[in-house]
């Protein structure tokens, strides 16, 4: 057994842009977070997740660096931001930083050099082609529409772009181009930052054939490329080792295979992965921008195939619902109206329960819903808006593309935080950059934090058992009635204890019998109805009912 002070730890993510206001200007600032460390204090996270604060045009809000080196001046000055370190290290706990290095803006100096010529010193930080008989390099695709080639003129070649246009791909193959990222990782860890979030990580090393894909998009030549784990291996050993930081990295469409490659410790790679299989259960045929229910079984199916795998593997899960990517989960996997509370709960314990470092998404700690706006003009996200043209091309109408955009957006995560009843839900004094969600009245922090019983409050909790139970941190996983179509129960086992989590994931009343053998009576850990039965056998579980169960 390896031990690691993350594997106890549970992380909080910000997104500032949406957290706290203190300027007035609309957009949310480093100041914010400060004045609300004590609130993350409150919840008794270890861990803050920055997403960027880099100096960035923010065109895809932050993801878009144009400077590595300073801070976004919206966001607020370098200062600043030494203040924040220095805040939350005295509170305690750590910060790491979220890192773009797939890609750079275009505004970015290295890229403004490389577009000047071709013999510039900067051509080769980028991947640069030329036509190929008269059309794109290839058919590979942006994962924001359309092709992953832009054309420039002056230099009659293409650059890469696997996301926007103004988000060029940077070239891993040239050793210098890692060379300065290693330097510049390194001046954010002498700064004395506690470790980083990388951003799409596994697309970095792409197929230098550059093939035409004739059965998809391209991604199976970037995706966990061919260098990745030589790469991930040396970013490691020049920085990450030496300084004894925390990493995580985000990937996108691996495999449980790459993951345990990515996280076991003797790879000396990474020390936790995301994945987002469990969260494409609602894209039928892996379409996103289609309204569509999301498939129970098949998301308990994955969740449980990576804890065991990585269990096995020796590997390490990041445990999440919600970022600043996915809707706000209660309005996906729970119920948003009627039993707001009692769902919010239980997907908090179904996740928190299983192997691995949870992530809370700023405002999942309250039950922060999706806004479901209604009109295009409510929509920020370049993601969201590129969709928009596609699906009206295709026919759709402006219903149709609303419905879809109501569930699917990544604009569901970025309404601002909702911190009082207050005009603008407290979040500014002006108006905000993106609307605030309608529901700030009933579902605000100054609200939970009076009620002994809030969703806030059921967090903490399970904060708390983690810090107790060390089975929850290393204790082994097995899914229980796989086919179920309303429950989600496991069990959890280390030496000689275990836990039971039994959840039903719907407003039906349903009846589950977990055998226990001699054992007739459980402890409750925690549950989210105030008078929950004692034993796992003949159990009748209400409307979104989730108990926890603790057998020594
Ligand atoms: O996201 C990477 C990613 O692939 C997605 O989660 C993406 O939002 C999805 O494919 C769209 O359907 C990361 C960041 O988290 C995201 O905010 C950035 O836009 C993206 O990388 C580019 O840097």
């Amino acid at each position: 057994m390896n031990e690691a002070w993350w594997q106890k730890a549970v992380v909080y993510q910000i997104y500032p842009k949406s957290f706290n206001d203190t300027t007035g200007s609309g957009t949310g600032d480093i100041q914010g977070i400060i004045e609300k460390l004590d609130y993350i204090k409150e919840l008794g996270v270890d861990v803050i997740w920055l997403t960027p604060v880099y100096q960035s045009p923010q065109k895809d809000n932050g993801y878009d660096i144009s400077d590595y080196f300073s801070i976004e001046p919206a966001y607020g000055t370098m200062a600043d931001f030494e203040k924040l370190l220095d805040e939350t290290h005295k509170r305690n706990m750590k910060l790491i930083m979220d890192l773009v290095i797939n890609h750079t803006s275009t505004e970015h100096v290295w890229f403004q050099k490389a577009l000047t010529s071709k013999e510039n010193e900067f051509r080769d930080f980028y991947i640069w082609k030329d036509a190929n008989e008269g059309a794109k390099p290839n058919n590979w695709q942006s994962k924001f529409g359309g092709s992953a080639w832009q054309y420039d003129q002056k230099t009659d070649q293409y650059y890469l772009h696997l996301f926007d246009p103004t988000q060029a791909d940077l070239n891993w193959e040239n050793e210098q181009l890692r060379e300065k990222l290693y330097d510049m990782m390194r001046y954010w860890a002498k700064k004395g930052i506690d470790g980083f979030r990388l951003d799409v990580i596994n697309l970095i090393s792409k197929d230098q054939r550059f093939p035409i894909d004739d059965t998809g998009d391209g991604r199976k030549f970037y995706t966990d490329g061919p260098l990745i784990h030589d790469y991930l291996h040396e970013m490691n050993q020049q920085v990450f080792s030496t300084f004894n930081m925390m990493t995580v990295g985000e990937m996108s469409s691996t495999t449980l295979e790459n993951c345990v490659l990515y996280t076991k410790p003797d790879s000396q790679e990474l020390d936790m992965t995301f994945q987002f299989h469990h969260l494409k259960v609602d894209y039928p045929n892996g379409d996103k921008w289609t309204k569509a229910p999301f498939d129970f079984v098949e998301l308990k199916k994955i969740l449980s195939r990576w804890q065991v795998g990585m269990h096995e593997g020796n590997g390490w899960n990041a445990l999440f619902w919600c970022n600043h990517d996915q809707p706000r989960v209660v309005s996906r996997f729970g119920d948003d109206g009627k039993y707001h509370d009692q769902s919010a709960k239980m997907l908090a314990t179904t996740l928190h329960m299983m192997k691995g470092t949870p992530y809370i998404y700023q405002g999942e700690e309250i039950g922060m819903t999706n806004p479901k706006f209604a009109k295009i003009e409510d929509y920020r996200d370049v993601e969201s808006l590129n969709a928009y043209e596609i699906l009206r091309d295709e026919g759709k109408t402006e219903q149709e593309i609303i419905e879809i955009l109501q569930q699917k957006s990544r604009d569901n995560a970025r309404t601002p935080m909702q911190w009082n009843e207050e005009q603008h839900a407290g979040f500014t004094s002006n108006t905000p950059w993106i609307p605030v969600a309608g529901n700030y009245a009933e579902i605000n922090v100054e609200k939970v934090l009076q009620e002994p019983n809030s969703i806030f409050n059921h967090y903490q909790q399970l904060i708390n058992l983690r810090k107790k139970y060390d089975i929850i941190t290393y204790g082994d996983y097995q899914l229980l009635f796989e086919n179920d179509s309303q429950i989600f129960a496991y069990t959890r086992n280390w030496q000689n204890e275990k836990i039971i989590v039994i959840s039903n994931f719907y407003a039906e009343v349903v009846s589950v019998n977990v055998n226990l053998g001699n054992v007739t009576e459980a402890n409750i850990l925690l549950s989210n109805y105030p008078d929950s039965n004692q034993t796992p056998d003949q159990l009748t579980l209400r409307p979104y009912e989730s108990i926890v169960y603790y057998i020594k």
